[in-house]
């Protein structure tokens, strides 16, 4: 919006994604996955979900399991919120997503402001809506079409996966997928197709796959990209040229973070069900 400086946000956000103190030395993977669960709730039928509102503030949603452990990004982002206390918490936990995948290498994705926070919970929308990592490509659709996204669209954002790692307190999953998971790439599509993968319990007693040496893993979704043959074709696509992945990713991931957002004439977003959702409700 005119007069505030988001250039500004951003550096300071720039400057939290090193830490030493937290997992791999970043927080960059957490706020990536903020950003995206944070907006990964929209359904496209009521219109309901989605990054306006931030309605992750509330506890209705922040304790939907899925959401466990993105109390580290909402805190990390805190200090940027008191220092600039004009931006919205919708725009600044998208916009923390974005500058963290540049910060780790990743491509520059567009991104708008104009996200109004909600005022109280009543438009939270229901748990449940995020993905189930232990189940496979028919859940990974029915989950991802809801949003409107298509087949490459659901493989390109599972690239994000080349970043940070499951914390067995967090989802009852373990490891990385990929050996450096604080530098973006396309290593994650490269060692899906061709690394040996063995499914086996973790110490949680849940079924994850794991390289030989035991040190990386891969989701049961993540498995359901190279099984089955129309995701396969991305993920085959994607680990031989990294510029076509890092294109689509881009654009993939601003379309997640512009979801639920209706805007004015002035870009603006309009307050939640202002418009046709409302009347569909
Ligand atoms: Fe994811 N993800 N994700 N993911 N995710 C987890 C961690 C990250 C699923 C499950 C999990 C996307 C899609 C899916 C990130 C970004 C994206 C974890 C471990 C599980 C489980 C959480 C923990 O223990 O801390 C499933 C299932 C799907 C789809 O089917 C998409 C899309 C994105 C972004 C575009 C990132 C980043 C992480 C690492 C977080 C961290 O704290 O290191």
């Amino acid at each position: 919006m005119a007069g505030h400086d988001y250039e500004a946000v951003k550096a300071e956000i720039k400057k939290i994604v090193p830490n030493d103190e937290y997992d791999d030395g970043s927080t960059g993977p957490v706020l990536v996955r903020l950003a995206w669960h944070a907006s990964g709730t929209y359904d496209k039928e009521t219109g309901t979900g989605g990054s306006n509102g931030a309605t992750m503030r509330y506890k209705i949603e922040s304790s939907d399991s899925a959401n466990n452990g993105l109390e580290h990004a909402r805190k990390f982002l805190e200090p940027i919120k008191e220092k600039f206390p004009w931006i919205s918490y919708s725009d600044l936990w998208t916009l923390g997503g974005v500058v963290a995948i540049e910060a780790m290498g990743g491509p520059v994705v567009p991104w708008k402001p104009g996200r109004v926070d909600d005022v109280d919970d009543k438009y939270v929308p229901p748990n449940g809506r995020l993905p189930d990592a232990s189940q496979g490509a028919a859940h990974i659709r029915s989950i991802f079409y809801r949003m409107g996204f298509n087949d490459q669209e659901i493989v390109a954002l599972s690239g994000a996966h080349n970043l940070g790692r499951c914390h067995g307190d967090r989802s009852g999953f373990e490891g990385p997928w990929v050996p450096n998971p604080t530098r973006f790439n396309n290593t994650y599509f490269k060692l899906l197709l061709h690394a040996e993968w063995v499914k086996s319990k973790n110490s949680l007693g849940n079924e994850q796959f794991y390289s030989d040496d035991g040190e990386l893993m891969m989701l049961p979704t993540d498995m359901s990209l190279v099984t089955d043959p129309k995701f396969r074709v991305w993920v085959e696509k994607y680990a031989k040229d990294k510029d076509f992945f890092f294109n689509d990713f881009s654009a993939a991931f601003a379309k997640l973070i512009e979801l639920g957002v209706t805007r004015g004439p002035e870009g603006l977003a309009l307050r939640k069900y202002s418009t046709v959702a409302r009347a569909r409700l």
